[in-house]
């Protein structure tokens, strides 16, 4: 299994498997503490002598300084070759076009486009690069698999595809030039109608799906936000924000009121089928859901409701400006199996995009047990955000296990 190959000489570290990569990570980092500290000891074992010299001859403090600069400099210099190390091991290198399973289209697309008239004066570029994430070359045979299409053609249907390379960390996909298969949209309400009303099911793609239509999904738990959640006329979504189940639900008129009249703009992470969104549109308040379309085709569904889905994985950094959002609601697209470094991450995103005295809901996030949740409280204290509500609530599961579950509504504090 998993092979581990190691090249110094030429640059190329690489390792196939992650535990080996760490835990050469680790190696190296152990390596570097070391020797910091053996420099660190001879430094101070060179002091006595210092001490004796500096009483006889002070002159000679300069081969002291000496000594020490050349110290300085030679952990600078392992600090580099650490850093540099790390890099390679972390693959972030930049994806070689030379090799041969890499299809002209993907080459095509990631070579820089000189602008035809030269500098552009508003923006200072001279050329126009492709972005495209370096997790990609993890993933080049998917890569290159989903690369490979007809240029001004019909686009392979392939959406899971380039799905699994999100989820891979590969943002945003490459692939420009072909005509995405069009649907017909029959049968779609007008506003606001359409947030409640079924649609035809054929105008959602279920290519790549397990389940192949409406009742199939609202037959499972897709996550655990979503258990028969594309059920909108009968089912249990129609009560979500409007009648509790529990003292860990709010309700949107009570976190509005929370918002002084100020909450007009939202963003909704990991919002199931779109009904905060459609709660939220009935107050006037225009909400963006963020979502893939893990096991169903949220994305569809949720415009066919007439809300604006956005096709985002939570790795990628918002596409949103600081500052802009009256309100950010959080379910359980923050799993409770997110590490604690990513939950970090997220949190200042969120923090970033919430402008000052603008909310974050937190609802009934998912914290498995009191360790989970004494860190995420942690975290989320760390911020300095205002508890204008807080509860913490656990229920039994199917299991018989006891699950906590955390809701709060916080404000986010002005900062100077
Ligand atoms: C709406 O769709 C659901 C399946 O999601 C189905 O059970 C229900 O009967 C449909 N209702 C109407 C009025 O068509
Ligand atoms: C939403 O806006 C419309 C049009 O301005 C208004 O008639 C309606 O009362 C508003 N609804 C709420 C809940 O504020
Ligand atoms: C209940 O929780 C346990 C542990 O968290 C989990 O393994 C199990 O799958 C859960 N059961 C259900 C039905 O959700
Ligand atoms: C006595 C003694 O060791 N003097 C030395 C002090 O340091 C300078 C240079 O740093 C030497 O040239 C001296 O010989």
């Amino acid at each position: 299994m998993g092979s581990v190959s190691l090249k110094i000489g030429d640059g190329t570290a690489r390792f196939k498997r992650a535990s080996w990569c760490s835990s050469s990570l680790n190696l190296l980092m152990l390596f570097s503490v070391i020797t910091t500290n053996l420099f660190a000891w001879y430094a101070f074992t060179y002091a006595p002598k210092n001490q004796i010299l500096h009483h006889q001859m002070p002159r000679n403090l300069s081969l002291i300084s000496e000594h020490v600069s050349l110290i300085l400099k030679e952990i600078d210099s392992s600090q580099k070759k650490l850093a540099q190390m790390e890099n390679e091991l972390l693959e972030y290198e930049s994806i070689d076009l030379s090799k041969p399973n890499i299809v002209n289209e993907l080459k095509m697309f990631l070579q820089h486009h000189v602008l035809p008239l030269g500098k552009d004066s508003r923006t200072g570029i001279t050329e126009m690069v492709a972005s495209v994430g370096h997790s990609c070359e993890k993933s080049m045979d998917l890569l290159s698999q989903y690369m490979n299409y007809k240029v001004n053609g019909q686009c392979p249907n392939d959406w899971s595809l380039g799905q699994r390379l999100i989820l891979g960390g590969c943002e945003p996909l490459p692939r420009r030039r072909c005509f995405a298969k069009a649907i017909n949209k029959f049968g779609l309400q007008p506003f606001p109608v359409s947030l409640w009303e079924n649609v035809s099911e054929k105008i959602y793609s279920w290519s790549g799906l397990g389940c192949k239509n409406l009742a199939c999904l609202n037959s499972k738990k897709l996550n655990r936000d979503c258990a028969g959640c594309f059920d909108i006329v009968k089912g249990y979504e129609t009560q979500k924000y409007v009648k509790p189940r529990g003292k860990n639900d709010f309700l949107i008129n009570d976190v509005l009121a929370m918002g002084n009249g100020g909450i007009r703009i939202g963003f909704d992470i990991g919002g199931g089928s779109g009904t905060f969104a459609a709660r939220m549109a009935e107050k006037n308040v225009t909400v963006v859901t963020a979502t893939l379309n893990v096991d169903a085709p949220f994305n569809e569904f949720i415009a066919a409701r007439g809300l604006l889905p956005l096709y985002l994985s939570l790795d990628h950094r918002f596409p949103f400006y600081d500052n802009v959002f009256d309100l950010v609601h959080a379910s359980n697209g923050l799993d409770g199996s997110v590490r604690p470094e990513k939950l970090e991450f997220l949190m200042f995103d969120i923090d970033r995009i919430l402008r000052a005295g603008g909310l974050f809901w937190l609802d009934n996030f998912y914290c498995s047990n009191d360790d989970r949740k004494a860190m995420l409280t942690r975290l989320i204290e760390r911020f300095g955000y205002k508890k204008l509500q807080w509860v913490v609530g656990d229920k039994i599961n199917g299991s018989g296990k006891l699950e906590v579950y955390l809701s709060a509504v916080l404000q986010k504090p002005v900062r100077v």
